[in-house]
This record gives structure tokens, sequence and C-alpha cells, in this order.
């Protein structure tokens, strides 16, 4: 049926003033965001075909096998957003079962979310789809124009949300209700806190496609900043920090080193880390607490193998 593809404008993202500004703190750190160029989107595909890293893998089970439970506790909807919605194929599954007049997906990534979304329009006859290239983290609200009145649900899985700090998961949590609007529902995956053995193992995985995911934030800046980092004298360097309840992925300098980064020179000391990324894990009452003081009232749960998600009104 109808699709629409809309992309606003973003002017939030600036890798040089970001990737400058994260190098001269204390410790050193890039924003996770900046993983996913092309090269970094087919690594993280291949992350999660890693028999170590099962967190897509029992996201996908959980859905299919609950699905008609999840579906009767979500009742009739007429919208499904998803932001971030990638290559927009987690979300099939709810459509299949919830059957909704209209799709709204939003990613950062417009043109290839574009080319994601208009094939659902051919495959649900019935389904009006509007993809909306933007940044959902900062602009959320330049997408309400675009939403249809009517029942919503906001549809978030992946455990996205881990790598936000608390804070920020909060803050998004609280603004993911402007887009779910008066009687919407948020639908949300999320990975649980498990055997830190296990959780070690899936962020350094055996084949070492996490540590060439995250060294090719390196490569990306050498490709776009003009930068010219060594990667043989990065490790990539991931473990699980229960005190935190998160995993951290660090880039760690086995020598001291100068490197330029769109032009100016940036000192790594031995054994200096560049902070990459956190991936938070949840039990699902810590996770209902946030989502409460987000504003989100707790409505039901599935959990499954490690994963949990949950729904909330
Ligand atoms: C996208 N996100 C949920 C992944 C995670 O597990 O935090 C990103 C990732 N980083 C390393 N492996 C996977």
């Amino acid at each position: 049926m109808a699709f629409t593809f809309k992309n606003l404008p973003v002017d939030r993202d600036d890798l040089r003033v970001d990737v400058l500004t994260g190098l001269s703190a204390s410790p050193k750190s890039i924003p996770p965001k900046y993983f996913y160029d092309d090269a970094g989107c087919r690594l993280f595909e291949a992350i999660c075909r890693q028999p170590e890293y099962a967190l897509r893998r029992t996201e996908q089970a959980l859905m299919t096998a609950r699905m008609p439970d999840i579906a009767a506790a979500i009742g009739h909807v007429d919208c499904i957003i998803e932001p971030g919605a990638g290559d927009c194929a987690k979300v099939r599954l709810l459509l299949d079962a919830l059957r909704p007049a209209h799709l709204a997906v939003l990613d950062i990534a417009g043109a290839p979310l574009a080319a994601a979304a208009e094939p659902l329009s051919r495959d649900y006859p019935a389904l009006a789809v509007t993809a909306l290239g933007m940044d959902f983290i900062h602009d959320l609200e330049a997408a309400t124009p675009y939403l249809p009145a009517g029942r919503r649900l906001v549809y978030y899985p992946g455990s996205s949300i881990g790598n936000f700090p608390p804070d920020a998961a909060a803050a998004l949590l609280a603004r993911f209700r402007l887009l779910a609007g008066t009687d919407g529902q948020l639908l949300i995956g999320f990975d649980l806190k498990k055997d830190p053995q296990r959780l070690h193992a899936a962020y350094n995985d055996a084949a070492g496609v996490t540590a060439a995911f995250n060294l090719n934030l390196l490569a990306r800046l050498n490709r776009e900043l003009g930068a010219d980092f060594d990667l043989a004298c990065f490790r990539h360097y991931a473990f699980y920090n229960p005190v935190a309840g998160r995993i951290e992925m660090h880039l760690v300098s086995l020598a001291e080193q100068d490197v330029m980064v769109a032009g100016q020179r940036v000192h790594f000391a031995l054994g200096e880390t560049l902070h990459t990324e956190h991936s938070y894990k949840f039990r699902c009452d810590e996770f209902s607490a946030i989502a409460g003081n987000a504003g989100w009232q707790w409505s039901a749960e599935w959990v499954q193998d490690g994963f949990a998600v949950q729904l909330y009104r």
C-alpha cells in the first residue's frame, strides 16, 4: 500500500567534533553510535551469527514462541513505531500478529532504512509504511507530525537501550511517551544479568568478530577523518563489570604512541584505554524501576534464556 519516506535534517551528528572531544577527555572515549558505518553494520550482523553471542537469536526465539501471549496482552493497535529500526526485520513478527494499519520506522541512516522499509508495504498490502530518516535520540519531537492518531505501540527491541548510560536511557524512555501518545504502549527487549562468564564470552568471541567490530572504529577514523591509527597497536578489551552491571568495551594502547586525527596530534600512553561502549545488563525489576521513573506502567513480561521483553502502558 502507501509508502512514505522523509529524510529529516540531522544536524547533531558530527563525527569530527565528537571524536576530537572524546579523545581529549580523560579517560578517552568515542560514542558507540559511530560503530555503525557500512563495515560496522556488516560486522555487527556477523557478531549476531557467532555461537557465543546469543542475544538476537534468543530474542527472536522468545518473540516467536510467546507471540500469541504478547499479541493478546497488547490488544488492538493502529500504529507500530520502531525507533532505530535498521533493516526492519524484527518488526515483521509483530506485523503478522497485530495487523496494524500503519507502521512508522525511524533511523539515523535514512537511505538504508528506506530500502529496508519499502518492501514491507509490498509484503503487507493493507499497511501504510512511513520511514523517517532522523536522529530519534535528540530530535524525537520531529517525528510526531508524521504519526497517525489512534492506539500506538512503540517497539524498541534488541537491548539497544543497554548501550545508553542509565540517565540517558531513562530520558529516552521518557521521550518515547511522546511517540506513544495517550493510551500508547511500549514493548521493549533487553538483555538480562546472567553468568558473567557467558557475558564475557559473548563480547570475546573465538572468531574475533567483536574485536574486528571494535577496531573498525579506528579504521573508520582513518577512512573518514584522515587519521593514522595503526590497528595492530591497539587491543580489543571487553569484560563484564558486575558492580556497574555492564559489559565495558575498550581499545587499549599497546605502546606509547602519537596518532594524527583530523589534523590534531593525540597522545596515547602505554596501556591507556579508549572506551568505546557500555552494554548494560538488567534484572527485570531493575528495568521496570527505570521505566517506572520514566512514567511507564509495567503491564506484562516474558523471559527466556537470559533475555526479557516487557510491555508497558
Ligand atoms: C547493539 N547492541 C545491543 C549490541 C550489544 O550487545 O550491546 C552491540 C554490540 N557490541 C558488541 N557486540 C554487540
